[in-house]
C-alpha cells in the first residue's frame, strides 16, 4: 500500500479523498494556489504545497510543479480527483515516468475515451448499444449522404469534444453545412482538433449513467446507474441513484452488459458510461475514466467507498467483492449546492458569514466551505454537495426537504432555494423528467424561488 498520496485537486473532492487515504492510513499531501492558502483541503491534510498563482493553468493544472511536489513530499501517488488533470493521459504518462503512481485508469485506456469516436467504436465492438452515427466526416457531401441514411434530424458532434462542447444541430439539410463548419471551427479554437461526426439526434432522452469499478487483472462489477438529467447547461444540478425510469430487469441487463465490456477491455479503476435513454432503449455516448462529482448516490445506495477502492485497486490489490457481493439498498439524492444566483446561476464568490449543515440520519454534506471563508472567483462555483439516503424514494424526497430546510449558507448566494422549489414540482415527485426539463421550467420555478 502506498504510505503518502498527494492529491492534485482542490475543494470539497480533495476532502472527500483525504477522508480515504485517513481511513486506509495513508499520510496526505495537499496542494494550493496562491488564492486557496485558506482552504480546507489544505488545513486538513497531513501536509501541502503550494504550486503557483490562482489562475488553474498556473497550478491544478501546473504538471512540472505537482511533479516536484510529490518529489519534495515524498509521495508514491497522485489522486487526481474530477476535472482538472483527470482525463489528461500525458500527466497519467508523466508520472508513471517518475516512478509516481496515478490513481486511475491506464493512459491508453484514458486516452481512448478522450477521442469520442474511437470510444464509440470500441463500445459497439465490445456489445455496448451505442447511438446510430457516423466516423469521421471529411466534407459536407460525405456528412449529407450519412444523415440521408441516418435521418433528420442529425447532431454534428467534436471527436475531441464531450460535456456537450462542440455540438451543433441540423434539423433539415439545409441547416448541415452551417452546423458542420460551426462545429468545426469551435472544435479547432477549443481542442485544436477539428474532426468532427454525426449521431442521429434524440429528442427526450434521460442521461443514465452506469458506475463500474474494475481491477485490471480480469475483474469488473457494476455499481447500477445515476440519473443525471436534471441539468443546465450540460451542468448537473441533482443526481441519483437507483434511476425513476428503470425497471429491476433493465437495470441488471445494461449494467451487465457494461461489466462484461469492462472485462474484455481490461478496464482497471472506476469509470463511468454514459447513455441517453429513450423508449426504453439504451444509446452509448461517451466513458468518463475518472471519479465522478456524483459517486456520491452510489456509495450510499451500495455502502462502498468509492475512493477506497480507487487507491486499493491503484496498489494492485484485486476488487475486494464480486457482482453476487454487492447489495443495491434504498434511493439517494445528491445536490449541487453551487455559489450562484438560484435564478440567473451568475456565479457569486465572496465571503461566507454563516455556515451551518444539515445532520441527522440519512444525511451527507461533503464541501469544503466554512463560516468566514471566502470562495475564490478563479473556479467552479460548487461550494458542496448534499447526499441524503433514505429506504424509498419518497422517504428520500421528505428527508432532502427536511435537510434543505436546516441548511444556511448567508453571505453569498448559492443554489439551495433552486432545491426547494424543486422538490415541490409534481414532475420532479413523480420522477417525470428528461434532460431538458430543468431548461424548460426554470422560468416558472424562478417566480416561487
Ligand atoms: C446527444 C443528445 C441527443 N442526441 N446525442 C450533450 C453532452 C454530451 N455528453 C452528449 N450530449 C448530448 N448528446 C444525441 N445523439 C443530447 C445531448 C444533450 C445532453 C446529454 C446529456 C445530458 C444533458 C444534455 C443536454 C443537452 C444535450
Amino acid at each position: 500500500m502506498f504510505d503518502k498520496i498527494l492529491i492534485a485537486n482542490r475543494g470539497e473532492i480533495a476532502l472527500r479523498v483525504e477522508r480515504a487515504c485517513k481511513e486506509l492510513g495513508i499520510a496526505t499531501v495537499a496542494v494550493h494556489s496562491t488564492a486557496d492558502a485558506d482552504a480546507m483541503h489544505v488545513r486538513l491534510a497531513d501536509e501541502s504545497v503550494c504550486i503557483g498563482a490562482a489562475p488553474a493553468k498556473d497550478s491544478y493544472l501546473n504538471i512540472p510543479a505537482i511533479v516536484a511536489a510529490c518529489e519534495i513530499t515524498g509521495a508514491d501517488a497522485v489522486h487526481p480527483g474530477y476535472g482538472f488533470l483527470a482525463e489528461n493521459a500525458r500527466f497519467a504518462e508523466i508520472l508513471e515516468e517518475h516512478e509516481l503512481t496515478f490513481i486511475g485508469p491506464s493512459a491508453e485506456h484514458v486516452r481512448l475515451m478522450g477521442d469520442k469516436i474511437r470510444a464509440k467504436e470500441t463500445a459497439r465492438a465490445l456489445g455496448i448499444p451505442v447511438v446510430p452515427g457516423s466516423g469521421p466526416v471529411d466534407d459536407f457531401e460525405e456528412a449529407k449522404a450519412f444523415a440521408r441514411d441516418i435521418g433528420y434530424p442529425v447532431l454534428v458532434k467534436a471527436a475531441a469534444g464531450g460535456g456537450g462542447r462542440g455540438m451543433k444541430l441540423a434539423l433539415f439539410e439545409n441547416e448541415l453545412e452551417p452546423a458542420l463548419m460551426t462545429a468545426r471551427n469551435e472544435a479547432k479554437a477549443a481542442f485544436g482538433d477539428d474532426t468532427v461526426y454525426l449521431e442521429k439526434y434524440l429528442a427526450h432522452p434521460r442521461h443514465i449513467e452506469v458506475q463500474v469499478l474494475a481491477d485490471g487483472q480480469g475483474n469488473a462489477i457494476h455499481l447500477g446507474e445515476r440519473d443525471c438529467s436534471l441539468q443546465r447547461r450540460h451542468q448537473k444540478l441533482w443526481e441519483e441513484a437507483p434511476s425513476p425510469a428503470l425497471n429491476e430487469n433493465e437495470r441488471i441487463r445494461i449494467g451487465e452488459t457494461v461489466a462484461e465490456a469492462m472485462r474484455a477491455l481490461n478496464y482497471r479503476g472506476v469509470g463511468t458510461v454514459e447513455f441517453l435513454y429513450e423508449g426504453g432503449e439504451f444509446y452509448f455516448i461517451e466513458m468518463n475514466t475518472r471519479l465522478q462529482v456524483e459517486h456520491t448516490v452510489t456509495e450510499m445506495i451500495t455502502g462502498l467507498d468509492l475512493v477506497i477502492e480507487q487507491i486499493r485497486i491503484a496498489a494492485g490489490a484485486p476488487l475486494s467483492l464480486r457482482q453476487e457481493d454487492v447489495r443495491f439498498n434504498g434511493h439517494s439524492i445528491e445536490c449541487r449546492i453551487n455559489a450562484e444566483n438560484p435564478h440567473t446561476f451568475r456565479p457569486s464568490p465572496g465571503t461566507i458569514t454563516h455556515f451551518h449543515t444539515p445532520g441527522g440520519l440519512g444525511v451527507r454534506v461533503d464541501s469544503g466551505a466554512y463560516a468566514g471563508y471566502t470562495i475564490p472567483p478563479y473556479y467552479d462555483s460548487l461550494i458542496g454537495k448534499l447526499i441524503v439516503h433514505a429506504r424509498t424514494r419518497n422517504e428520500c424526497l421528505m428527508r432532502l426537504k427536511r435537510a434543505l430546510g436546516e441548511f444556511v449558507v448567508d453571505g453569498i448566494e448559492t443554489t439551495i432555494p433552486l432545491f426547494t422549489s424543486l422538490i415541490s414540482e409534481p414532475d420532479i415527485v413523480d420522477g417525470n423528467y428528461d434532460i431538458h426539463w430543468l431548461e424548460n421550467h426554470l422560468a416558472k420555478l424562478g417566480t416561487r424561488g
